[in-house]
């Protein structure tokens, strides 16, 4: 049986904090190479509900797992959705932040581990209702830092900053840019005219985890052959070309998906951007070797439909979602006949994050 929130506070929680899942549409595997991106947030979100808890234990509770964690004020929270949690309560301590032991609920209606990011919006969600719970000043950008230190250092995670930006600062109508190395950042409005669909599928990410630990690899040894500090760096994107094969292809991917992000963020037309999503796909696909058959059959369908002008994968790869841009008011139906011609030899795809509905961030203390 479930808990609710009253029965799980015995009353009204003290503060409620949301976040935003993320899907990335533009600079995919550059934020480790402190490269750029451009992802926008789902209209899906995850609640953090919190109170001090009264005695001396850390109680943290999530519905849809049907998963409680409680450990004592000095102890520490099992693996599980309670690291993360824990390492962003660590973390603000550890910023000199007295932190009482708290009742922490969580609800999401992100689809967990669908390359949505629905860990950096647990984190993102925890810190923001901590802050409003304590009053303590930190910033958006700051708050993004100490949320991918959780994933890194408690979930244990190598993961780079998107994901953590992009759940505190952006929303669902614009495209954050994002330079990953300065953590500059500015809201970007869509083409004019479009709307995005993500399609699953229905492939889970398996390999995922080790793969991108070897791209990362990968990269760090072109950017060092290269003699610069990471691939960001590189100017002329011919130097690549010098390197070692898979070195050279795998850079060939960065430095142009960079070059992808720096033109869309100046504002292309809907056409030109739908363009730049498709390349960024074939580049994945050729140069990066992070897609898999389904999803360049999804992509190939999602192109297909009628007012689809480009669709890519989105994530990490090796299973997960496609992204695509679509016209206003075409997208629900473009994914509708994709999925019709996708759906066979045993493939289920489905719609993860339908168009959004105009929804504004609601982070209030109660
Ligand atoms: P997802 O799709 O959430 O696994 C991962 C990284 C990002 C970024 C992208 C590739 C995690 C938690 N996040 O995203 O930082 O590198 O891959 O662009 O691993």
């Amino acid at each position: 049986m479930t808990l609710n929130p009253d029965t799980f506070f015995g009353g009204a929680p003290e503060v409620n904090a949301s976040a935003p899942g993320r899907v990335n549409l533009l600079g995919e595997h550059t934020d480790y190479n402190d490269g750029f991106m451009l992802p926008v947030a789902t209209p899906q979100r995850t609640m953090v509900a919190i109170s001090r808890s009264g005695d001396d234990h850390f109680h943290f509770y999530s519905p849809n797992l049907d998963a409680s964690v409680t450990f004592v004020r000095d102890g520490s929270a099992p693996q599980g959705f309670g690291s993360y949690i824990e390492g962003c309560i660590r973390l603000v301590q550890a910023e000199g932040i007295e932190v009482p032991p708290l009742r922490v609920y969580v609800e999401t209606d992100l689809p967990v581990g669908s390359g949505l990011s629905s860990s950096a919006a647990l984190e993102v969600a925890t810190l923001r209702a901590m802050r409003a719970l304590l009053g303590f000043e930190l910033d958006d950008v700051k708050l993004a830092r100490i949320a991918q230190r959780a994933e890194i250092e408690y979930a244990r995670v190598n993961c780079g900053i998107m994901d953590q930006m992009a759940s505190s600062l952006a929303d669902e109508s614009n495209m954050l840019f994002i330079d990953a190395r300065t953590l500059e950042h500015r809201l970007v409005p869509l083409p004019a005219d479009t709307e995005l669909i993500v399609v699953d599928s229905g492939v889970a990410r398996k390999l995922a985890a080790s793969k991108y630990n070897e791209r990362r690899a990968e990269c760090e040894e072109g950017a060092r052959k290269l003699g610069v500090q990471a691939l960001r760096d590189v100017a002329d994107p011919s130097a690549v070309e010098s390197l070692p094969a898979p070195l050279r292809e795998r850079a060939r991917h960065v430095v142009r998906e960079n070059l992808r992000v720096l033109e869309a963020a100046q504002g292309v037309s809907a056409e030109r951007f739908g363009e730049l999503m498709n390349d960024s796909h074939f580049s994945l696909r050729d140069d990066y070797e992070v897609s898999i058959p389904e999803l360049d059959a999804l992509c190939e369908a999602l192109r297909a439909a009628p007012g689809v002008l480009g669709a890519r994968l989105t994530g990490a790869g090796f299973g997960g979602a496609c992204v695509a841009l679509c016209r206003k008011g075409q997208a629900q139906q473009a994914a509708a006949s994709a999925l019709a011609a996708y759906d066979q030899d045993g493939r289920q795809g489905r719609i993860l994050v339908p168009v959004p509905t105009d929804r504004k961030d609601h982070d209030e203390p109660v």
